[in-house]
């Protein structure tokens, strides 16, 4: 079974498969390599991906965007309400108190949680995968930003789950640019020399994360990376947008950010220009016809403006780049090359940053938008990485009672997440020794392949005295035998301590975990929601087909059939047709499946004579021919 790699942007999703000794990155129904990251609610069906993108400003409540960072946060959580108050739909606490996206979908208000809407788009992504690879796809890897946490990994994995993927991995998104470099390499310095070290930034829409790796012939060794979660294309498009709703409250007396509509036309027209100037230094104009109160509006902008205007977000470039290169003690003068991707890096400010910090030009080896999902793609491959996770460690306490461990994140105040607690851990069935002694507790904490945290196992190694008959020991426990004690009497009678490992059971209560129960009834629902988007599309394909046999019957009645048929005839099919055509306007508007193929069936019942004359017509001389040729 073919595993896919999934780089689930914050506006551009790609997926990539490793076949026939080669990388491929997946295009969808639109011959799109780029999915978009969006989700649009109707009120009889889905739309997911570029269907969706279409209908940002015409379904303005009821299309989800930008939700990649909602994953595992409360709905109190700072960064949530700070986006809540710009986002075009509304957002709801959950009963748990995550957060709920608000749309009105089949025709009722409803929250859908963010692992449900993220389950959208990977479903989508799935079936994206199995119409291009021909065949059933369950196992994935996904790739996340290497700054979220346990909660948000967590609820990436759930949104894996709700799309009926098997997420083998989530991989940091740097590894995955990492690895997708180094795989094509050739020329990588053999394993006893000097590795070559290389620096990877990716400023995508939403954040910036860079890193510096050490490569090595079928080796890579991440050495360092840093972010900031809060820089990314998105910023300098709301530069834009804050700039024009300035200027256009000045010249047209507008306020812009009073209708949700014009907001997102602004946005999109902004991040067009925005592209534009990466490419043109002179003026470029920003034109927006009807755009509020039915007025056009117009602006223009050009690069040296844009800059002074993002001034504030390229300064922040290179604080990052500094951070890794103090972490993995190296000079600028240890970097062989300076690898960037992510749509944000083609600003030619953002590139200058980066290139003015190194002394050095950058290099664009990659390709920038599909090297995260072909990274993904390749997981199980020749490199041997170098990483973080996973991990697990066995620490070792002395107890008397069942105890509780806390999990926190060590440097709490540099992850963008305001939780600084992992979880709690109660590990029970703890008891003093036979001897009344401490116990011995194991307790092995680990960091999976997904880099979430967990305590795998915890056991003790309880002491028994065992006299006598020793068979009923089990074969694997240490035993042992020393002085029982003062008693002269005990210490001349055999004994034996056995040492026996017991496994404890461990409570989990982890931050903003999803119970399996809600997560099953996520798949549920997914499930009803296909089969509904199913059904429609089916529905919808029968009307179609009415209305197709109309047409092309009328053309033909005028065209090819019009020998075949009497005046009479003629005249009450096309009124027939016509009648059909109304029909479909008014009364058949909205109907179901059955009443569509139904109606194609009785059109069909009148037609089919006239298409069967005009066939014989037209195959009676052939035949004739035929039959000659035999003779
Ligand atoms: P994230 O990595 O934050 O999850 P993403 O992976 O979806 O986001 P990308 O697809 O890497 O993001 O980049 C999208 C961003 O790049 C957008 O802000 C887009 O406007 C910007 N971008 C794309 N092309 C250009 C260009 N030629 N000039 C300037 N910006 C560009
Ligand atoms: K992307
Ligand atoms: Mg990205």
């Amino acid at each position: 079974m073919s595993v896919v790699g999934i780089d689930l942007g914050f506006l551009n999703c790609y997926v990539a498969v490793a076949r026939s000794g080669g990388i491929e990155t997946i295009a969808n129904e639109y011959s799109d390599r780029c999915t978009p990251a969006c989700v649009s609610l109707g009120s009889k069906t889905r739309a997911i991906g570029n269907a969706a993108k279409s209908q940002i400003v015409t379904n303005v409540k009821n299309t989800l965007h930008g939700f990649k960072k909602m994953h595992g946060r409360a709905f109190d959580d700072p960064y949530i309400q700070g986006e809540r108050v710009k986002l075009p739909y509304e957002l709801q606490k959950m009963p748990n108190g995550s957060v709920g996206l608000k749309v009105r979908y089949l025709d009722e208000e409803r929250p859908f949680a963010i692992e449900q809407v993220t389950g959208m788009l990977l479903a989508k992504l799935k079936e994206t995968s199995e119409s291009a690879l021909k065949k059933p796809v369950a196992d994935c890897v996904i790739s996340v930003p290497s700054f979220f946490t346990d909660a948000e990994r967590r609820s990436v994995m759930a949104a894996a789950q709700v799309a009926g993927l098997n997420c083998l991995r989530l991989m940091n998104e740097t590894t995955a640019v990492a690895l997708a470099y180094g795989i094509y390499k050739q020329d990588l310095p053999a394993l006893e020399e000097k590795p070559r070290n290389i620096v990877f930034v990716d400023m995508g829409h939403s954040a910036y994360q860079v890193s510096v790796c050490a490569f090595n012939k079928g080796k890579l060794k991440i050495l360092a990376t840093a972010f900031d979660p809060f820089l990314g294309g998105r910023n300098f498009d709301e530069a834009l947008v804050d700039y024009f709703c300035g200027e256009f409250r000045t010249k047209y007396k507008l306020n812009v950010k009073e209708n949700a509509r014009a907001l997102l036309r602004l946005y999109q027209e902004s991040e067009k220009l925005k592209k534009l100037m990466s490419a043109n230094a002179s003026d470029l104009p920003l034109n927006i016809e009807c755009f509020m109160d039915d007025l056009d509006v117009s602006s223009k902008m050009n690069r040296a403006q844009f800059e002074q205007l993002c001034a504030p977000l390229l300064a922040k470039v290179e604080p990052p780049l500094r951070t890794i290169m103090d972490q993995a003690k190296l000079q600028r003068e240890d970097i062989s090359s300076i690898e960037i991707v992510g749509g944000a890096t083609r600003i030619p400010a953002v590139k200058e940053q980066i290139s003015r910090f190194f002394y050095k030009d950058i290099s664009t080896t990659l390709n920038a938008d599909e090297a995260v999902a072909r990274g993904c793609a390749l997981q199980h491959t020749l490199l041997e990485i170098n990483h973080a996770a996973p991990f697990s460690k066995v620490i070792t306490f002395h107890k008397k009672e069942p105890f509780d461990l806390e999990a926190y994140y060590t440097h709490p105040n540099e992850i963008p997440y305001p939780e600084p607690r992992i979880g709690r851990f109660a590990i029970q069935n703890v008891g003093p020794q036979y001897d009344g002694d401490n116990s011995k507790v194991k307790v092995k904490v680990r960091v999976n392949v997904h880099g979430i945290f967990s305590v795998a196992n915890a056991s003790v190694i309880e002491k028994q005295n065992v006299e006598g008959d020793h068979s009923d020991v089990p074969m694997d426990t240490e035993s042992s035998c020393k002085n029982q004690g003062k008693d002269d009497e005990l210490v001349r009678k055999t004994c034996q301590i056995v040492l026996r490992i017991i496994e404890l059971p461990i409570q989990a209560s982890l931050y903003k975990q999803l119970g399996q129960d809600l997560i099953n009834s996520y798949i549920e629902n997914e499930g009803k929601m296909m089969m509904q988007d199913k059904l429609e599309k089916e529905r919808n394909d029968a009307k179609n087909a009415v209305e197709e046999y109309v047409y092309d019957f009328r053309d033909k009645l005028c065209g090819v059939f019009e020998k075949f048929v009497t005046e009479e005839e003629s005249s009450k099919l096309s009124l027939m047709l016509e009648d059909t055509e109304n029909w479909l306007y008014e009364d058949g508007e909205d109907q179901s499946k059955q009443v569509y193929m139904d109606k194609l069936q009785e059109l069909r019942k009148f037609g089919q004579p006239i298409q069967e004359r005009f066939m014989e017509h037209e195959e009676r001389p052939k035949a004739l021919n035929d039959l000659g040729k035999k003779v």
